[in-house]
């Protein structure tokens, strides 16, 4: 196993900084433009920023092949003044009227169609961005009412798409990024299991990998840091999004380790102990800012979700993983757990 990296390099989205509207009421805070975030996001100690395409040409299919490109380049330009990397795009195909019924899974052959070809200009995007890495959320391929389509057929045509995608750039590398539900009811790739058997209906599984959000985890009433850990032993962990979720409810994005401390310690131990980072994969941060923060505090979620996984990595260095093996082979598990809780405790 690689040893981890001497220096964790973290990414966070545009998207992270957001203006607090929720399903129930209108922007809290003020929009701030894209250059802004970008000199927070090196100020604060990110290195790396990731982008649905959207986030990198605004009103995407408004515009010619021609113009997405030069803008993804002028982006590109953007950000590496910014002294930042691009880490990966993600198609956001669940925006567009299109896609009310889904994408790639639709029941209507021309939405099908069109999530086809905006992933294939994603990929364009990633390539004139400098990134192979290609980011595949999908929201919308999964059912409200499960008799309204095939399971069987779904997946033929998931796998038919990320085909399609595989074939369209020789060295894109597809991160599916797993979650249970919402905005559908039920998801046809819940889990990272899912996403990993999934890979190997593809035509090149070695170019199929994940990425593992920690809310998403707790969402499918799944430990995180074991959600890591089946993508971290077969080198299938791409990329991941931690943040912290409040049990079984809306996607909540909370700041990393907010709810649940030990959870968050767990995750990091497992990406410590295989080398997470050491081949270049970022620390992603998929956070918001609760809808009642100020402007003023608008980027603190960030800020304090860097340090507190920073906080931890020291916290895992420091573990007694002698006394813990000791206590591992007495079977005294009460005394390994009081072992790490005072530990966390400090
Ligand atoms: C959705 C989610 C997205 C993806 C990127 O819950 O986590 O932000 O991470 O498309
Ligand atoms: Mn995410």
């Amino acid at each position: 196993m690689p040893d981890p990296p001497a220096k964790y390099r973290f990414s966070i989205g545009p998207w992270n900084i957001s203006e607090g509207r929720d399903p129930y009421g209108p922007d809290t805070r003020p929009a701030k433009d894209f250059a802004w975030k970008l000199g927070r996001f090196k100020a604060e100690g990110f290195d790396a920023v990731m982008f649905h395409d959207d986030d990198v040409v605004p009103e995407i299919d408004s515009k010619s092949s021609g113009d997405v490109l030069r803008e993804a380049r002028a982006v590109r330009e953007a950000v590496e003044d910014a002294g930042l990397a691009v880490e990966m795009v993600a198609p956001r195909l669940w925006f567009s009227p299109k896609t009310v019924d889904g994408g790639f899974t639709s029941n209507d052959p021309s939405a099908r169609r069109y999530a086809v070809d905006r992933s294939l200009q994603a990929i364009d995007i990633a390539d004139a961005m400098g990134t192979e890495l290609i980011v595949l959320w999908l929201a919308r391929e999964g059912t409200y009412v499960r008799e309204s389509k095939s399971y069987e057929r779904s997946l033929e045509l998931l796998v038919d798409g990320v085909d399609r995608m595989l074939a369209h750039h020789p060295n894109v590398r597809i991160a599916i990024e797993p979650k249970p539900n919402e905005p559908v009811d039920v998801a046809y790739l819940p889990t990272i299991g899912h996403v990993l058997a999934f890979a190997h209906l593809t035509t090149d599984p070695a170019r199929v990998g994940g990425v593992v959000e920690t809310a998403h985890c707790v969402l499918a009433g799944l430990d995180p840091a074991d959600e890591l850990e089946f993508a971290l032993t077969p080198g299938k962990l791409w990329s991941v999004h931690l943040n912290d979720q409040n049990g079984l409810k809306f996607d909540q994005d909370k700041p990393f380790g907010s709810v649940n401390l030990r959870t968050a310690f767990d995750q990091v131990r497992v990406l410590e102990r295989h080398g997470y980072g050491s081949e270049g994969e970022y620390v992603g941060l998929d956070v918001h800012a609760f809808r009642t923060t100020t402007l003023e505090r608008g980027f603190d979620h960030a800020v304090n979700s860097r340090r507190t996984f920073l906080r931890l990595v020291d916290k895992v260095r420091a573990f007694d993983e002698e006394a813990a093996q000791s206590l591992i082979a007495e079977r005294d598990y009460q005394g390994l757990d009081q072992l790490v809780i005072e530990h966390l405790l400090g």
